[in-house]
C-alpha cells in the first residue's frame, strides 16, 4: 500500500514560495547579464574571405551620442583587405524603436571607421555588410548602449 500524500506544512509553503521567488529573480539577472557579457567592447569575427577585429570608443556606446566604429580587416592573406564598401546597420533586439544605417570609410589600408548613434539604451545588433569584389558578406555583432 502506498503511504498517503502528506499535506505541505504551512512553513514548507512558504519555503517553497521562497525558493521559487528567488529562481525567477536569479532568471532575471542572468539575463540581463548575458546581454552584456555577449557584447564585449572589441569582438573579433572570421568570416569567408578574411577576419575582421570590431571596436567601438569609450565602450559602451553612448545613446544619442555619436560612437566611432572602427574595423580592422585582413583578407585570408593576412594582408588589409583595401576598397571595400562597409555599411552598418543598428537594431534593437526584440524592439521597434527603429533603425540606424550608417556607412564607413577607409581612413588607412583596411581599417574603417564610421560613426553611429543608438537610440535607446540596451543591448543592439550591429549587422555589417560588406562588399568586395563584387561579393557581399554580412557580420553580426551585439553591443551595449547606455547614457
Ligand atoms: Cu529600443
Amino acid at each position: 500500500m502506498p503511504e498517503p500524500r502528506k499535506k505541505l506544512q504551512p512553513a514548507s509553503k512558504r519555503m517553497l514560495v521562497f525558493v521559487l521567488a528567488a529562481l525567477i529573480i536569479a532568471a532575471v539577472l542572468i539575463w540581463i547579464f548575458a546581454g552584456r557579457e555577449a557584447a564585449p567592447p572589441v569582438t573579433e569575427h572570421d568570416f569567408e574571405i578574411g577576419h575582421i577585429e570590431w571596436s567601438i570608443d569609450g565602450y559602451p556606446a553612448k545613446v544619442l551620442k555619436e560612437n566611432t566604429f572602427t574595423l580592422d580587416i585582413t583578407g585570408a592573406d593576412g594582408k588589409p583587405l583595401t576598397g571595400a564598401g562597409l555599411d552598418v546597420k543598428l537594431d534593437m533586439l526584440a524592439m521597434l524603436c527603429g533603425d540606424v544605417d550608417f556607412r564607413l570609410a577607409e581612413i588607412s589600408p583596411g581599417n574603417y571607421t564610421g560613426v553611429g548613434i543608438p537610440l535607446m539604451p540596451g543591448t543592439w545588433k550591429a549587422t555589417l555588410t560588406l562588399e568586395t569584389n563584387g561579393q557581399i558578406y554580412k557580420i553580426e555583432r551585439l553591443l551595449q548602449a547606455v547614457y
